[in-house]
């Protein structure tokens, strides 16, 4: 049923309006956006959609297609627990930043894998935001919508994560990548066309669900918040003799210091050949990016390693883990006609390691937040 005709039947009348925000694959650029660097995700065509209506009170309604049965009614945002508090963190967000939003109805309708590590939750704070923002008409523009995500995933649900999956939910464009500086927040949708180029992006959902807020991101946060207070800058992205870096320090700071670094100049010289419409080649970058976050930012787990090495035995041109890592998905770069022997390539080495069978999915650059009706 749409989500559209469940908000009708739980409240009587039809929504104000239907909007979307998609969850994200990240092409490159791992754990460079809380040390200022670069990212570069994409939007991917499974999302949040919110059917929502303005309420003449502050309570705040939440219910979703897929916890039937469960209504929340919130007079107090704090209360909400779960799922619910990702919505509710929108509205906080927003109303902590003086927003006039009063109370709202909403119905969700999510259809992100949960646990792939693509970015249900951003999808989710951002699509109620972006119901706010037209409904109480507050004219926001989309990088601040994306900063006040993001607060909500920082200061109400508790996970410390950088801008980058609230930016990609907010500003993708469909066909595009989004080049963001998560510094100066500029930010350019450069386009991203590999069906073009005989390839496809093929995601491989491990299965293994990855918990960020379980302090290993936190302690990865400070470990290079502490490796650039050592070297007297403000950031990681500030590193500008990376072997003068390195000689400074040691321990697990001197490998996140060369992961960050090194990952930073991978994303701009990806973004260069995508410039100069060399999309097959990105490959030995993508490969590049995996090797570090094994080795340098310890970030992967067996699972990862085997769908990276066997989706490239396979004939994947590079691949590499996408998001936060300790489990979630990983991102192959495939010949269209490859595509078969990349899964059953990956499938066999998950057998051979005992491993449950793996998810295999399509990515394609789709657009970002938006109204639907
Ligand atoms: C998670 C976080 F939410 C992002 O902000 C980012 O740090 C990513 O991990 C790693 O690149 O998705």
């Amino acid at each position: 049923m749409q989500v559209a005709d469940v908000f009708q039947e739980a409240h009587g009348r039809a929504p104000e309006g239907v909007w979307r925000a998609p969850g994200r694959v990240n092409l490159i650029g791992e754990h460079t956006d809380y040390n200022d660097g670069f990212v570069l995700p994409f939007a991917l065509p499974w999302g949040v959609s919110v059917a929502a209506s303005r309420r003449a009170d502050r309570t705040v309604t939440v219910r979703s297609l897929q916890a039937p049965g469960e209504a929340h009614t919130l007079d107090d945002l704090d209360r909400a627990e779960g799922w619910v508090r990702y919505a509710a963190g929108a509205v906080w967000a927003l109303r902590d930043a003086g927003y006039e939003v009063g109370g709202a109805d909403l119905v969700l309708d999510g259809d992100v894998p949960p646990g792939a590590g693509l970015s249900s939750s951003a999808a989710l704070e951002v699509a109620v935001a972006v119901a706010l923002d037209d409904l109480y008409g507050l004219g926001l523009d989309r990088m601040e919508l994306a900063r006040l995500a993001r607060r909500a995933e920082n200061e109400f649900v508790g996970m410390p994560c950088g801008i980058m999956d609230q930016a990609a939910s907010a500003l993708c464009t469909e066909g595009h990548a989004l080049f963001l500086d998560c510094r100066s927040l500029a930010y350019r949708n450069v386009p991203l066309d590999v069906a073009k180029a005989g390839m496809r992006f093929l995601i491989i959902d491990t299965g293994v669900h990855h918990e960020l807020a379980d302090g290993r991101y936190a302690q990865r946060r400070r470990e290079c918040e502490n490796a650039a207070k050592r070297l007297g800058v403000a950031a990681l992205r500030d590193v500008t003799d990376l072997n003068d870096a390195l000689a400074r320090l040691d321990g697990a700071e001197r490998r996140r210091t060369q992961h960050v670094v090194t990952e930073n100049h991978r994303v701009e010289a990806l973004v260069g050949l995508l410039r100069a419409g060399a999309v097959t080649e990105i490959g030995a970058l993508l490969n590049a990016s995996h090797l570090s976050l094994r080795d340098q930012f310890e970030v992967s787990c067996p699972e990862l390693d085997v769908a990276v090495e066997a989706a490239v035995r396979g004939g994947a041109r590079g691949a590499r883990m996408t998001g936060g890592g300790f489990g979630g998905s990983a991102i192959a770069l495939v010949p269209a006609d490859r595509v078969a022997s990349v899964q059953e390539s990956v499938n066999r080495a998950y057998r051979e390691r005992g491993f449950a069978a793996p998810r295999f999915l399509e990515a394609v650059p789709s657009p970002g937040a938006r109204r639907l009706a």
